[in-house]
């Protein structure tokens, strides 16, 4: 059988039911995420089998095995529900990628409750707009960023429950604040399990939009069939690989595929909570001979920069597969992976709101550099007309990637937005969102957003979040942010400004603004630059024409500007 073969094989006969079998999965037996990640894999034979190997800052270095992580997912659990923490409840984690925040993954999940991971690098007033929306009931933190918490607290009526998993004992605790250590906790051996069902909610994610605040993707507990089955194909995981997924788990990628994914199939996985530099990077591959390496474009492109001579440094033998995800993997990228690795890497196109790989070049498939690859085997995608909506024939076009919905781990709903959630549909297909072609042997070469949400190193932002923030300024009268192209991050945000009246451009000025917005956004949605204008374009009805800005930028044509307001 050749290669090839393989994806035609598995696409004959698909069923997600493959999955449902392989994990026992049936009503009567427990449905529960936490439990399949850990407690199975025990029950299977695996206890003491390493699950995490963990390195941090200062190269603190710590091992469970999936019996520790099934007892430490216990013994969060347990806390929690000692607390009065039930079914459906939602409980923030805000921490780095300390084994506390995988730990306590499980143990939320657990007892049922809603687990919504956030990236531990926002700033305060985007964490509080999450916690307002999904009226957290419990935030599970770190001492260094206990202040940002304690600056929204009081804004926040549903939160009850700051648990701060490192605290010392001679920093006083205030107002809802409970110190929680899992070291010195009695580990709790047994837990009952919540009896979540298929279609209980699981993990709540928060992405972000063009207008409006971010949205709250829920998923259920049944996410976990294509999560299993997408990271045992396309991720090719088996029993003795050593797996890297170098996603923060505050991002889907990171719960998806740095948790469900791996540990449902009892693979050992590692984390690296050291911030990035190639050396880093590749002393860790070598140090723990990974062997299945999941990361980003930006990533892979800072890599190429700190250039061929750091790789050889390293032992990287052991490297079997190699994939990609959230933002457009360049053609240079994988033909560069081809020349270092021997290996190329594989692209694979999906979203927090699919919850699983959708596109892909599966494992043994022809690679073509620059392409996304095919549709998983058991997802239907196709191509939409902009305007009618209706599938698109022929070969080539542009268009919008669109999916028969059905496939189990695609969201039941946006929290608590019932209409953007209807949006998402047309003729009966879900909207991705992206546009794309798709070639005569059905590969999808993607091509650009259909929104102004900018992707920047692989992170969504969006514009109206930083210009909100920006208004705040008692200097700024009007702000529209795009998206400027960047040679390692693809996209970074800029910023134009209009002052108010007594206010004049300055370089100080820009400072302090910055300063201000820098409380209030993640570092990773901070302008790159600014640039402060007299007057912004406008549509006639007074809409901020954010794609002229745009083409400013990128050096395109400006297009239609028949909308725009005359002098
Ligand atoms: C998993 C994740 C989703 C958006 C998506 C698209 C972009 C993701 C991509 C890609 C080009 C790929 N994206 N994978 N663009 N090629 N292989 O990233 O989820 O944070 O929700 O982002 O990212 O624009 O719509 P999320």
């Amino acid at each position: 059988m050749s290669n090839f073969g393989l994806y035609e094989e598995r696409i004959r006969d698909f069923k997600w039911s493959i999955a449902e079998k392989e994990l026992e999965y049936s009503n009567g037996n427990i449905l529960n995420i936490g439990w399949y990640c850990s407690d199975r894999i025990c029950l299977k034979g695996k206890a003491e089998k390493i699950a995490l190997y963990y390195e941090g800052f200062g190269g603190i270095k710590k091992t469970f095995t999936f019996n520790d992580i099934r007892i430490a997912g216990n013994t969060i659990g347990s806390f929690l529900r000692n607390l009065g923490i039930k079914d459906e409840d939602r409980v923030c984690l805000f921490m780095d990628r300390i084994p506390e925040l995988y730990l306590s993954f499980l143990g939320v999940l657990k007892i049922g409750a809603i687990v919504q991971p956030l990236f531990s690098a926002f700033g305060e007033e985007s964490l509080f707009v999450r916690l307002e929306n999904a009226q957290t009931r419990a935030i599970i933190t770190q001492s260094r960023h206990l202040s940002k918490v304690r600056m929204i607290r009081d804004r926040l009526p549903h939160l009850e429950f700051i648990i701060v998993v490192d605290h010392v004992v001679t920093k006083k605790l205030e107002n809802k604040e409970i110190a929680f250590s899992l070291s010195d906790s009695p580990p709790v051996g047994n837990l009952e399990i919540f009896p979540t069902k298929a279609e209980s909610p699981s993990v709540l994610h928060y992405t972000s939009g063009t207008t409006g605040q971010p949205k709250g993707v829920k998923h259920v507990h049944y996410s976990l069939i294509s999560q299993y089955l997408t990271t045992k194909w396309v991720l090719d995981l088996q029993e003795n690989d050593i797996y890297w997924c170098t996603a923060d788990p505050g991002w889907v990628t990171g719960t998806s595929y740095g948790i469900i994914g791996p540990w449902s199939l009892g693979i050992t996985q590692c984390v690296l909570d050291a911030g990035f530099s190639a050396h880093a990077w590749y002393r860790f591959i070598d140090d723990y001979q990974i062997t299945v390496w999941y990361s980003a474009p930006t990533a892979i492109r800072s890599l190429m920069k700190a250039g061929d001579e750091v790789v050889a440094q390293y032992n990287l033998k052991s490297i079997r597969h190699l994939a990609s995800v959230g933002e457009p993997l360049n053609s240079e990228a994988v033909l560069w992976s081809i020349k270092m690795f021997d290996k190329p890497f594989h692209d694979t196109f999906w979203q927090t709101e699919t919850g699983c790989i959708m596109i892909t070049n599966f494992p043994g498939m022809k690679v073509k550099p620059g392409s996304m690859g095919k549709t998983f085997p058991g997802i239907t995608g196709t191509l939409l007309d902009p305007v009618t909506y209706e599938p698109i024939k022929e070969t080539g076009k542009v268009g919008l990637i669109a999916f028969q919905p059905g496939w189990p781990s695609m969201m039941r709903s946006y929290w608590n937005n019932e209409e953007k959630y209807r949006e998402k549909f047309k003729n009966g297909w879900y909207l991705s969102g992206d546009r794309s072609s798709i070639d005569a042997e059905g590969y999808f070469w993607f091509i650009g957003r259909d929104d102004d949400v900018i992707n920047t190193g692989g992170h969504l932002v969006s514009p109206f979040e930083v210009e909100s923030a920006l208004l705040e300024h008692p200097a700024v009268a009007e702000s529209a942010v795009v998206a400027k192209p960047d040679e390692i991050n693809m996209e970074v945000v800029k910023a134009f400004i209009t002052l108010k009246p007594g206010f004049n451009a300055n370089p100080d000025l820009e400072l302090e603004i910055m300063n201000f917005i820098r409380k209030k956004l993640s570092p990773l949605a901070m302008p790159q630059a600014v640039e402060f204008m007299d007057k912004l374009p406008k549509t006639r009805s007074g809409k901020i024409m954010r794609r002229l800005l745009h083409a400013k930028e990128w050096g395109e044509e400006i297009g239609d500007i028949s909308t725009l307001e005359n002098d």
